[in-house]
């Protein structure tokens, strides 16, 4: 079928040609579809029996421009087959934290995949102060099994620099990165957001502070060079769907090659905009607690993960056994890890100025009403991201972060009561 926008009408007439997605289906006579995308990008549709909503699938199809923006910000639809490939690589390394991938079809750009079904998107329940037992530790273990074994640590050099090519092209993806997180948030920039009394906090703090400026274009320079590992891209709350004792990954088009600190950092930095915003929303204290130590569980299972494998992974590109005596190794393994977690504390403070400041901002704060409440916490943020990134090569391990940032909110003006909503 050449490229179609599929709609409710059309998806069961292309569903019913594919088998595997009959087996799951059943049939493709009354079907409940509803299209249940939130994101940015692309259309997502579930599609269930209407007798039996249990036998259902996701369909995600990109469509030629950003949906967010709108048919006049056109973006290949490429994306789909970059999504597709990372979903097979996770599908390989960690299938217990990804969907199961039913159909791909580049020429409509769809990927059909297992739905996850009541599993929710964590950002939501995350807003409302739910907490989820060994969130951060899965978090850990997904970035330290897929980062390291698609590292130089993890591949033998021939076979991975062939899946390097297969992601080599995720170009516009990539650009969209560089300029929403790296360029855009730092400028006056129309995609920007606007909020003036958040926007005049962050000339001052930031836009106008030539240390952090210097501080975010190294992590640009990183992104824009490095290739350690076959990232996720986009790993925030929203990519990531819980259920008590159940953690799964979606949403991988961003996928590439880049340095190890990004998702890291990244997805830290997503647990310290929640952390802010429940200073108004439900958790209070006790939540605010469980969400900095998830964080500090995500480095610890992430760094636990990525040095066992190293240890039981011989034969790869970057190290050869006997090449060095044992100190010196346990010496090049500890730089190594230092490197990435000065590295994920940079990519950090980038990500909270970018959801702040930029288009894409987390619901856990944009999405409060107040907006003196909301100015406040964005203000807040901005000082968060200034203060990790001017001494994010200092902090050094992750107790030291915890203390920190612990350090950053208790120098924070109290809110007052009538603003909490406990
Ligand atoms: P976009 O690329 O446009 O950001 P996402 O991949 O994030 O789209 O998907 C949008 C929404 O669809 C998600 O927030 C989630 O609610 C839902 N979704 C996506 N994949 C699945 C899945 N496999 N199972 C259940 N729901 C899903
Ligand atoms: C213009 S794209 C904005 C953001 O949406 C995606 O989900 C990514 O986070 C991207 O940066
Ligand atoms: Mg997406």
């Amino acid at each position: 079928m050449s490229y179609t926008v599929l709609d409710e009408k059309l998806i069961p007439g292309y569903l019913e040609q594919i088998p595997r997605v009959m087996e799951v289906l059943g049939t493709s006579d009354e079907l409940a579809i509803t299209e249940i995308g939130d994101g940015n990008l692309n259309f997502v549709f579930r599609v269930a029996r209407a007798d039996d909503p249990k036998r259902s699938v996701i369909l995600k199809q990109a469509v030629p421009y950003l949906r967010v923006e709108g048919e006049g910000w056109p973006l290949s639809r490429d994306r789909i087959l970059f999504e597709t490939r990372a979903l097979r690589v996770y599908n390989d390394l960690v299938p217990q934290f990804v969907p199961e991938i039913l159909h791909d079809d580049a020429e409509m750009s769809v990927l059909v995949m297992q739905d996850l079904g009541a599993v929710k998107v964590l950002r939501y329940p995350m807003i409302e102060g739910v907490e989820f037992p060994g969130l951060g530790t899965d978090i850990g273990k997904f970035l330290g099994e897929t980062l390291f074994k698609t590292s130089t640590l993890g591949m033998e050099s021939i076979a991975r620099r062939r899946l390097m090519q297969d992601f080599n092209l995720n170009d516009e993806l990539c650009k969209l990165t560089e300029e929403f997180i790296f360029t855009f948030p730092y400028v006056d920039h129309p995609s920007n957001y606007k909020n003036p009394p958040t926007n005049a906090h962050a000339l001052n703090v930031f836009r106008n502070d030539p240390e952090y400026l210097k501080r975010i274009l190294r992590f640009k320079e990183l992104f824009l060079t490095k290739s350690d590992a076959l990232l996720h891209g986009d790993l925030h709350t929203g990519s990531l769907m819980v259920e008590q004792n159940e953690t799964y990954v979606i949403d991988v088009e961003f996928a590439f090659f880049g340095p190890f600190g990004f998702d890291v950092g990244k997805i830290i930095a997503n647990f310290l905009m929640a952390y802010t915003s429940h200073f108004h929303r439900p958790g209070g204290p006790d939540y605010q607690a469980w969400l900095l130590n998830e964080a500090v569980s995500i480095w610890k299972a992430f760094e636990a993960e990525f040095l066992r494998l190293w240890d039981e992974t011989p034969g790869a590109a970057l190290y050869f056994e006997g090449m060095l005596e044992p100190a010196d190794l346990a010496d090049y393994k500890k730089r190594f890890m230092q490197t990435i977690f000065d590295d994920a504390m940079g990519f950090c403070a980038c990500s909270v100025a970018r959801r702040t400041v930029g288009l894409a901002g987390v619901a856990d704060v944009r999405a409060i009403e107040d907006l003196d409440i909301r100015t406040h916490l964005e203000c807040m943020n901005v000082d968060l991201s200034h203060w990790i990134m001017m001494q994010y090569d200092e902090i050094g391990d992750i107790d030291s972060f915890k203390a920190t940032v612990t350090d950053f909110y208790s120098r924070q003006a109290p809110m007052r009561q009538e603003e909490r909503r406990v």
